[in-house]
């Protein structure tokens, strides 16, 4: 089966979001709340454990705020919150402090010089997604994506398989004509649920999280062009 399409995560693949993106973002919401609640780097590396921020934020309240979450308007609150950090987050994006990760940048532009098909499967909330997008690769680089699944779209985020199921059906093509790129543990259970090979760049946080099944397992994508991911993927679907 041939390679036709490319299948990227979002944060932790197509950049290092979570520590000095998505962490900060969440603590300038918590603040500007009036919300006595602080993440800082070790907890949230637990934090991320699960998936989603509005999910995240319930996780943490239920062990360290539970009568946050005993309040009749705790899911608006949440919901609220998860508004605000968007804001801060798109913010950070505007401002540039969230570059791509190495090698991105190259493989996007060798897979669409090639014709191959491009798609985001991403439990992320489709707002960061688009900013990520324009502000390293300029305005129209949302449109190289054939689909982007991204956020709600599916009740159940990763490591469910469900967002790759959505994106899979949308592509029309066979999983087995798929590559996911992905970051992390819950990522590739969800992206080998659906039967997409996947290749691993890890990160500080992921780093040493379960990667059974991996095509293979890198540091970055920096020295690994789109031939030796051709390569990887039809020594495992055959050629
Ligand atoms: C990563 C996540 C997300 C982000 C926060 O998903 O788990 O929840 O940490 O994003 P992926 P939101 O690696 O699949 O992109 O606050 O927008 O949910
Ligand atoms: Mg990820």
């Amino acid at each position: 089966m041939k390679l036709s399409a490319i299948i990227f995560d979002v944060d932790g693949t197509l950049a290092d979001t979570e520590r000095d993106g998505h962490r900060p973002a969440f603590n300038a919401a918590f603040l500007e709340a009036g919300l006595a609640w602080n993440w800082d780097e070790a907890l949230y590396g637990e934090l991320l454990a699960v998936t989603g921020g509005k999910e995240r934020m319930a996780f943490y309240a239920e062990r360290h705020d539970p009568a946050f979450l005993a309040a009749p308007d705790a899911q608006e609150r949440i919901a609220q919150l998860h508004k605000a950090k968007t804001r801060h987050f798109v913010r950070l994006l505007e401002a540039g402090a969230i570059p791509l990760r190495p090698g991105i940048k190259e493989l996007i532009a060798e897979a669409r010089a090639e014709g191959l098909t491009l798609a985001i499967a991403t439990t992320t909330t489709p707002e960061n997604v688009t900013a990520l997008l324009r502000h390293n690769l300029g305005a129209e680089a949302e449109r190289w994506f054939e689909v982007i699944g991204a956020g709600d779209i599916v009740p159940a985020k990763k490591p469910a398989p469900d967002i790759y199921h959505w994106v899979l059906e949308r592509l029309g093509v066979p999983a087995t004509a798929c590559l996911a790129v992905e970051d992390s543990g819950a990522g590739i259970k969800a992206s080998l649920g659906a039967g997409v090979p996947t290749v691993v760049t890890v990160n500080d946080y992921t780093r040493g999280q379960d990667f059974s099944g991996a095509l293979t397992v890198l540091p970055d994508l920096s020295g690994t062009d789109l031939s030796a991911l051709k390569k990887l993927h039809a020594g495992h679907v055959g050629a």
